[in-house]
């Protein structure tokens, strides 16, 4: 008997699935992997089903010998094990990563005359609405909430970047990047208080009122899955932060950062070059139990985020205040700093995890941008905040193009470094 090996990684079982599995058992006997979750997230649609529960459901399949658990995206692993005479596979390999699957794949094969057999993928219209189907899933607002929880026990660091539109959340949602044997994509999107601002030719002072602030997450959200953190600014009164936390939660965001900060909030990049005032402990210890006593599911999560040491208050303050605020209720701790070198963060990171080793730790590279994920992570960080770069980077474009048009009179000049717009509309889902 011959053996066969494919991997499923998703989590709901179509025809098209169903095609490979009998295209698979007449080659011989079919053993599937199920890949990990924590695999799965980096390239592929987020489950929604458990690693456990898709094992579950591909032993129920008929023609299925065997199940075991892909732990990574590549075969070098599943193939050691098992040697198969062959792998099944679909032809999808023009979707992200799979490339160099595929290349993997074949280098595995070779070097003992194993073969892969690769079935035409079916992508009619039943599978189309069950594909939109699993999104509309993902999207809807229980699920999405949850979905931070979730990313903090499955990954090392929660990977999230700035959003300030329906497209650049499609570019969140969207981007992947394949090689060295793996593949990434973000996990979470960070609707920044300075970017929405921004965008809207407003100052960053708590200006843009949360009407306008709760229209951006609803552009977000109408066409991404993905979770949400929003920068809740100071959070303003305890009596209107509670209806925020309520706001918040009902529309499916998960998490809202707010900064102990009072009076005229200025953006914390200007440091003390701005009139700033920090609030007490109490005060804002206060804030965050009004926001957790108002809260009414388990997922949502009130993040305290300290800016001691942007307004130069010292370590010994910043560490008293993540004590104070955790005991409050917090249920993670921002720390932010304007300094390029990240030494104080670091030092931040590593002594409030003597202190406390599970709440989250959220930290924003923006002015040490030097420092990797990974450096962050080693010192405890659980969740990085990209919090302004794609906004960033569209500005001098956009600025540079308008110079140009002006300068020749016409388009050519400024042409060929614009997408077309063919391509652009490649990202927009249609849902007719
Ligand atoms: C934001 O993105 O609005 C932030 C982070 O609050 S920072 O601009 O660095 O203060
Ligand atoms: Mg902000």
């Amino acid at each position: 008997m011959q053996k066969v090996y494919l991997c499923f990684c998703t989590d709901i079982i179509h025809e098209g699935h169903l095609n490979i599995l009998h295209e698979a058992g007449r080659l011989g006997s079919v053993t599937v992997g199920i890949l990990t979750d924590s695999e799965m997230i980096k390239y592929n649609r987020f489950p929604t089903k458990s690693t456990m529960e898709r094992v579950k459901m591909v032993e129920e399949l008929p023609g299925v010998d065997c199940v075991v658990i892909q732990k990574t995206i590549m075969y070098d692993e599943v193939v050691k094990e098992l040697r198969p005479d062959y792998i099944v596979h679909g032809n999808n390999w023009s979707d992200p990563g799979m490339d160099m699957i595929k290349k993997n794949i074949l280098e595995l094969l070779e070097k003992y005359g194993g073969k892969l057999v690769e079935i035409p993928y079916t992508y009619n219209q039943t599978i189309q609405k069950i594909d939109r189907q699993m999104n509309e899933k993902l999207a809807m607002p229980e699920f999405r909430r949850a979905r931070l929880r979730r990313l903090l026990e499955l990954v090392p660091v929660v990977k999230t970047i700035e959003v300030h539109s329906g497209l650049t959340g499609l570019i969140a949602e969207k981007t992947v990047v394949a090689g060295n044997g793996t593949a990434d994509q973000f996990d979470a999107m960070w609707i920044s208080s300075l970017c929405d601002s921004t965008e809207k030719g407003k100052p960053d002072i708590e200006l843009v009122d949360m009407t306008s602030r709760f229209r951006t997450i609803n552009d977000v959200m109408e066409v991404t899955t993905k979770p949400i953190i929003f920068d809740g600014d100071t959070g303003g009164l305890t009596e209107h932060f509670v209806y925020t936390v309520r706001s918040l939660e009902r529309m499916g965001v998960s998490a809202i950062i707010i900064e102990d900060k009072m009076g005229l909030k200025r953006n914390s990049l200007f440091g003390t070059g701005a009139q700033q005032t920090q609030d007490s402990i109490e005060n804002f210890a206060k804030k965050i139990r009004a926001g957790k006593q108002a809260q009414l599911s388990d997922d949502f999560m009130i993040i305290a985020r300290i800016e001691s040491l942007i307004l130069e208050q010292g370590m010994e303050d910043a560490l008293a205040r993540a004590a104070a605020f955790c005991d409050a209720g917090a249920d993670g701790i921002m720390i932010h700093s304007r300094k390029k070198d990240p030494t104080e963060i670091l030092e931040f990171c590593d002594r409030f995890r003597m202190q406390d080793k599970k709440t989250p730790l959220v930290a924003v590279p923006t002015s040490f941008h030097s420092i990797t994920e990974g450096e962050l992570a080693a010192h405890g960080v659980n969740i990085v905040i990209y919090a302004n770069q794609l906004l960033r980077a569209a500005v001098p474009a956009m600025k540079e193009t308008a110079e140009k048009i002006l300068k020749y009179h016409r388009v050519q000049e400024a042409d060929e470094k614009l997408m077309p717009f063919g391509e652009i509309i490649t990202m927009i889902d249609e849902l007719w």
